[in-house]
């Protein structure tokens, strides 16, 4: 062939989220720190062989400077990575406003944000337009660093109004765009006073990813009621041109954890608490403390076991670590203390003056210490009321080689898609159902552990994040080359 004897040239992939995969500290007019945050995505893309990607993004720093900004550039460059710049006033709107305070209540099935009761859509207007403004910011930086023959991979919720912006641009741009968060019913989408521009521009890419099948029906419903557009088996037609759908379930770097759990700091750790909770069962639960993880609800369910089931006084803890995020804002401040309210109720009532049952800590974890403690875990209890995938159920199974422990999982979860012949699945708002989970989980006999386990396990580490991460990138250069053939045609 004409490529005969060159090395063959590496996919090109431009990865556009929100937050870049670093945190940028400043040191002096033009000098940063900068940090790589070792999360599931990057894991994921450096796992793709022959492609070559860098990461745009807002860097969450506010960098009104020139200076600043073209040392924070250079900085950047040497990890791959490009920022957007956002002056803190379209942050407000855009980022704590209509992402974080309309799109992700609403996809989680919370409602539209409300005050007195009232759902307070005056400033939507407002917020939808910084939005429509940020997403414009990363397209505009999006189409400087782009050369012919790039994929560009949009992700998530933040990010609805850039294939439109992109294509607008450039309509030979090979755009996908993946959503994180579950997406939700259409009767839902519905109420969203801006549903039709952000279907409309969605649309507008050639690839649309969803964790599940069902997220992926969803929407697809949503675009035929909503847009009057026609469903395909492979996606959404609107005037000839396809828009291709599909589920793509995300995983981790399951061999990351396995190799953590070989060093010896770890394994250390490992003796450590093991030392420390001989005699009594671990519960654990990891979240970040939001609404949408259902961690009063858990809390309160272990409180109904512990009720109900006195033997097993001082033979159990429950470890919650729960991350604050988004901390500026009211309803999660409103959060922190009603689950400070009840953990202290509760270990009020059955603690001793020398032990008691709930360990809440509100911090992140680091690595090493997460490994560890998924892996002294006996019952992980994962009770989200909506979670797009849930990494947490995937981080646990992948720590457990020697212990087979069980896991809780809610069924609103998209893991329960994957492992739900595993693990125990309960509606987390039904409280007694999880405390009769609990139960059984604890008394469950080795051999029934064990097979669930394997179910479990075989799935985490076979769907990994470079499978998932490799699919999509295969499938959205099918699709352009799909759509190539079309316009030939
Ligand atoms: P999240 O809502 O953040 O992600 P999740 O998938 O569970 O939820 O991932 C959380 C990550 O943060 C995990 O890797 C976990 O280890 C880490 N983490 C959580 N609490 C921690 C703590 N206290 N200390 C240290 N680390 C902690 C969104 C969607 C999910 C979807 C992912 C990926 O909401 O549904 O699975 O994106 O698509």
């Amino acid at each position: 062939g004409a490529s005969e004897g060159k090395p063959m040239k590496k996919q090109r992939l431009l990865v556009v989220a929100n937050r870049l995969p670093v945190s940028a500290c400043r040191r002096g007019e033009d000098s940063w720190s900068l940090e790589i945050s070792a999360g599931g995505l990057v894991s994921a893309l450096l796992g793709v062989k022959d492609v070559d990607a860098k990461w745009i993004g807002w860097a969450g720093v506010n960098v009104p400077d020139v200076i600043g900004q073209k040392a924070l550039v250079k900085a950047l460059a040497e990890k791959r990575c490009i920022p957007v710049f956002l002056d803190e006033q379209i942050v407000h709107q855009y980022y704590n406003g209509y992402c974080n305070n309309i799109l992700w209540p609403l996809f989680h099935y919370l409602g539209l944000p409300q005050e007195d009761g009232l759902a307070t859509t005056h400033n939507f207007q407002s917020q939808f337009d910084a939005y429509k403004k940020a997403n414009q910011m990363f397209a505009d930086v999006v189409n400087q660093h782009y050369e012919e023959g790039d994929i560009v991979w949009c992700h998530d919720y933040h990010l609805m109004f850039l294939p439109k912006c992109l294509k607008d641009y450039n309509s030979k741009m090979k755009v996908g765009w993946f959503l994180h968060t579950p997406f939700p019913s259409s009767e839902i989408h519905r109420t969203l006073p801006s549903r039709l521009e952000l279907l409309r521009s969605v649309l507008a890419a050639d690839l649309v990813g969803f964790h599940t099948y069902d997220y992926a029906r969803h929407f697809v419903s949503a675009c035929t009621r909503i847009l009057e557009l026609e469903g395909t088996p492979e996606g959404v037609e609107d005037q000839g041109k396809l828009t291709r759908v599909a589920a793509f379930p995300i995983g981790i770097d399951s061999e990351r954890f396995q190799r953590a759990l070989e060093l010896p700091p770890v394994k250390e750790k490992i003796n450590e608490l093991t030392k420390k909770f001989a005699g009594r069962k671990v519960m654990l639960g990891v979240d970040r403390l939001d609404m949408i993880k259902g961690i009063p609800q858990k809390i309160l369910a272990f409180e109904k076991f512990l009720e109900e089931n006195p033997a097993w006084h001082n033979k159990v803890i429950l470890l919650q670590i729960a991350v604050p995020t988004r901390t500026d804002v009211p309803e999660y401040q409103k959060l922190t203390c009603q689950v400070h309210e009840i953990v202290g109720r509760i270990n009020g009532r059955f603690g001793t003056l020398t032990a008691v049952p709930i360990h809440h800590l509100d911090r992140s974890l680091d690595f090493h210490a997460l490994c560890a403690l998924y892996a002294v875990t006996d019952v992980a209890l994962v009770t989200s009321l909506r979670d797009g995938m849930n990494l947490v159920s995937y981080e646990f199974v992948a720590c457990q080689g020697e212990k087979k422990g069980v896991l809780i999982l809610s069924e609103f979860a998209g893991a329960a898609q994957s492992l739900g012949a595993g693990a125990l699945l309960v509606n987390p708002w039904n409280i007694t159902e999880v405390a009769d989970s609990i139960a059984k989980a604890l008394n469950m006999a080795a051999d029934e552990r064990e097979k669930r386990h394997r179910h479990n396990y075989a799935h985490v580490t076979t769907h990994t994040a470079q499978d998932w991460a490799e699919t999509f990138v295969s499938e959205l250069n099918d699709t352009v080359v799909e759509a190539q053939i079309r316009t030939k045609l």
